[in-house]
């Protein structure tokens, strides 16, 4: 269920609820009139939800290919500049992939490789290959495509790879080494593009030269049906309420549910359509023996590997009115430890947290109050602050607000009694 949301690019608003899907689909937009960019849309319904999620032209990207997600990354492979962008899932741009590449379209992600697909011979690329990457950009090699000559997707099926080629108009099968396995589909489509997975479990393959359109197949690759698309598709995507997206130079268009022809999303020079997971962390904070506006209070969260103390992810967020935070993340969905530490409290540390697609739940975190020195312990140097601040007030030359533990804008017995009874107490590491 995707409520309203606005995306702004590298970082985000939330407007209104806060149940909100963390899933969208990404599609470049290789226009020189709007401009190169990522735009966003709602796998459910496929309206826009950002028009302008990551600014490519900022990479001077010239015709973007593909946005595909890799881990806590978003690769866009660029045709012309022959060059891969590297963004993490919120839009900030952190490196790009080069050499060795040249006239590349789409890509595929499978077996904790990236495979790129690559026309050209120049940059010292090799013609009509499928380059090979690890998640950190590392050139594994590539294998050829042959006796196909134009490669323009690579898709994960059945444990093998898909991939479609321009000029032999097929599609064929390779292993994750690059061995061929034969064709997959040969018949009526023409100059095919992306590959996608219905939910049945067919393959929708976007065909761009008349007779264009989308094309369905069987998981054995036996032809089921077409969808007119007017014009060259290069990319198709079903959405989750059963109507169908299809990309062209002039925009992206939706086909309803039961069929029927396509309406404008978005105008723009439309290319592949792929999904992006931005994991949700979630979680409550409770201060203890605390009076005060605790949606004031700035909390520390970490996402650490479990086991590990240096954090992977560091965010300070505020608790609504019902102590709950939440934010998005770039992460990769996995097990981790997570922490949570305010000023005067001791940090608190939750283990063995899954954030799924969905984001984290249910995570819920304690901090004892009495640290007014904020070295995570209760200890005798709180004890001798709150004692230099000790009968203060706001505005009192020792007023000091990291000794008013409970929040009653004075330092007193009361902060004094917090103290006491959790003297002695270490928080998590
Ligand atoms: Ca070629
Ligand atoms: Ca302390
Ligand atoms: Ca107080």
């Amino acid at each position: 269920m995707i409520v309203s949301r606005i995306l702004m690019s590298g970082s985000l608003m939330l407007a209104g609820a806060t149940a909100f899907s963390a899933v969208y689909l990404m599609v470049p937009d290789s226009s020189s009139t709007s401009g190169r960019r990522v735009i966003l849309l709602d796998p459910n319904d496929g309206s826009v939800v950002n028009p302008l999620y990551i600014d490519l032209s900022l990479q001077t990207a010239s015709t973007p290919k593909h946005a595909l997600q890799v881990e806590n990354e978003i690769w866009v492979s660029d045709q012309v500049v022959d060059s891969i962008f590297v963004y993490d899932l919120l839009g900030t741009y952190k490196r790009t992939i080069t050499g060795q590449l040249d006239n590349i379209r789409g890509m595929g992600y499978a077996n904790g490789t990236v495979y790129v697909s690559n026309d050209g011979a120049s940059n010292g690329a090799t013609a009509d290959s499928i380059a090979m990457y690890d998640t950190a950009g590392n050139r594994l090699g590539h294998f050829l495509t042959a006796p196909a000559t134009s490669p323009f997707a690579v898709f994960e099926h059945n444990g093998e790879l898909l991939v479609t080629d321009s000029t032999e108009h097929t599609i064929r099968r390779y292993t994750y080494a690059g061995a061929s396995l034969g064709v997959w589909h040969a018949g009526a489509i023409r100059f095919p593009q992306q590959i996608h997975r219905r939910t049945n479990g067919n393959l929708l393959v976007a065909g761009f030269s008349p007779p264009a359109g989308v094309y369905e197949y069987d998981p054995a690759g036996n032809y089921v049906a077409t969808y007119a698309s007017g014009a060259g598709a290069r990319g198709a995507y079903e959405l989750g309420d059963g109507g169908m997206l299809y990309s062209v130079s002039t925009g992206v268009f939706k086909i309803p549910a039961g069929g029927g022809a396509g309406t404008l999303v978005i105008g723009s020079n439309a290319q592949y359509i792929d999904k992006l997971v931005i994991p949700t962390i979630r979680g409550r904070v409770e201060h203890s023996d605390f009076e005060g506006d605790y949606t004031m209070v700035p909390v520390t969260i970490e996402i650490r590997p479990v086991g590990s103390t240096t954090p992977v992810l560091t965010k300070i967020v505020n608790l609504d009115n019902d102590r709950a935070f939440s934010f998005p993340a770039s992460l990769v969905t996995g097990t981790y430890d997570m922490t949570a530490k305010s000023s005067h409290w001791l940090r608190k540390k939750v283990s063995s947290v899954v954030v799924n697609e969905d984001g984290t739940t249910g995570v819920a975190f304690i901090l004892l109050n009495g640290d007014v020195d904020d070295d995570n312990e209760v200890s005798i140097g709180d004890y001798s602050q709150l004692s230099v601040a000790f009968g203060s007030e706001p505005g009192d030359p020792n007023w000091n607000p990291e000794a008013d533990l409970n929040g009653d804008n004075a330092v007193d017995i009361g902060d004094f009694a917090i103290l006491s009874q959790n003297f002695g107490e270490v928080g998590d590491e």
